[in-house]
């Protein structure tokens, strides 16, 4: 591969492993520090590192700290993301200032794959995927995550997308803008805490070496798009739509009441989630962060041994 961009800063165990072309797992670092609260926050970061060691692959979490973007994070990083109270959350326009600034920030699924492409790693784990907001056509709240896939060769694996936001209209937007969007094993694209949405699979796949055959095509092609691959919670650990629905509603309208706007939204509503079912959100959301850390290893793996089931 190319020698990764002079901004970034790989650990060595990273750099060693994108030079020999063995297999790295992109993490990204706002589900820490926005996403989940402390300490379940980084226990899930620590143990899905894990998890992606298990699954053979190389995992690289991905903030800016004191400026830098970073590839690869040691144990005192990930506490402080988790702990730390004035972490920025970045995304893609946040990224000069942070670097500017010399600031800590957590890197949103936006801002992560930027930085993953820049240091030559295609595949990235997460939780959920940002999108369109419910209102959007008044608010224009539509996540930069979207546009980065539109522009970014990155293949992202997530839950799907949860019904805080408009699941239709997200599915929408990345067909216009041409990101091919992969259900692994199931029919319906699933919507993060639950394995329905009402909304078709785009396109299903079934397995890593399946995803790592569309990868290769996408690129080979000269396409310059990322993908979706949406991985459903399994059905053990899911909290059944009409559940969950109710749920979403009412920390839907506690931001509205608030005044919750822009950047501030989706921590808020996560945050709030949690609290409203008692931390049953969070235990789901830890659930499949991990079943998504396992496909991502597989599919590093495939990606980098074509033929190799
Ligand atoms: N959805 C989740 N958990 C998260 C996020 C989204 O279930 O932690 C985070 C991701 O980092 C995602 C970001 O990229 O929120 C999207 O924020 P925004 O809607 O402001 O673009
Ligand atoms: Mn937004």
């Amino acid at each position: 591969m190319n020698a990764p961009h002079p901004l970034l800063t790989l650990t060595d165990e990273v750099a060693d492993a994108l030079a020999a072309d063995r297999p790295v797992v992109a993490l990204e670092s706002t589900i820490i520090s926005h996403g989940m609260p402390y300490p379940q926050n980084v226990a899930m970061a620590t143990e899905v590192e894990q998890i992606v060691r298990d699954g053979g692959a190389v995992p690289a979490t991905i903030a800016v700290l004191d400026g830098v973007p970073r590839i690869g994070l040691g144990k005192d990083d990930l506490e402080l993301l988790a702990s730390h109270g004035d972490v920025m959350k970045v995304s893609v326009r946040d990224l000069p200032y942070a670097v500017a600034r010399r600031l800590h920030g957590a890197t949103t699924v936006a801002a992560t794959m930027r930085l993953a492409a820049m240091a030559g790693i295609r595949v990235f784990v997460t939780g959920g995927l940002g999108g369109v907001h419910r209102g959007a056509e008044l608010s224009f709240d539509v996540s930069a995550d979207l546009t980065e896939l539109s522009r970014t060769p990155v293949a992202v694996v997530s839950a799907g997308v949860k019904s805080i936001l408009d699941i239709g209209l997200t599915l929408e937007t990345l067909e216009t803008y041409g990101v091919p969007v992969l259900v692994n094993g199931a029919d319906e694209f699933p919507s993060f805490y639950s394995r329905s949405s009402g909304h078709a699979a785009p396109m299903r796949v079934d397995g890593a070496a399946e995803i790592a055959d569309v990868m290769r095509a996408t690129w080979d092609l000269d396409l310059s798009t990322g993908l979706v691959v949406a991985n459903p919670i399994p059905a053990d650990d899911e909290i059944p739509a009409d559940r969950i629905g109710g749920i979403i509603e009412q920390a839907l309208a506690d931001a509205d009441a608030r005044g919750i706007r822009g950047k501030d939204t989706t921590p808020y509503l996560l945050a709030r989630i949690v609290e409203i079912t008692g931390g049953d959100s969070l235990v789901a959301n830890i659930a499949l962060v991990r079943h998504n850390a396992r496909l991502a290893a597989a599919v590093a793996s495939a990606y980098c041994s074509p033929g190799v089931p």
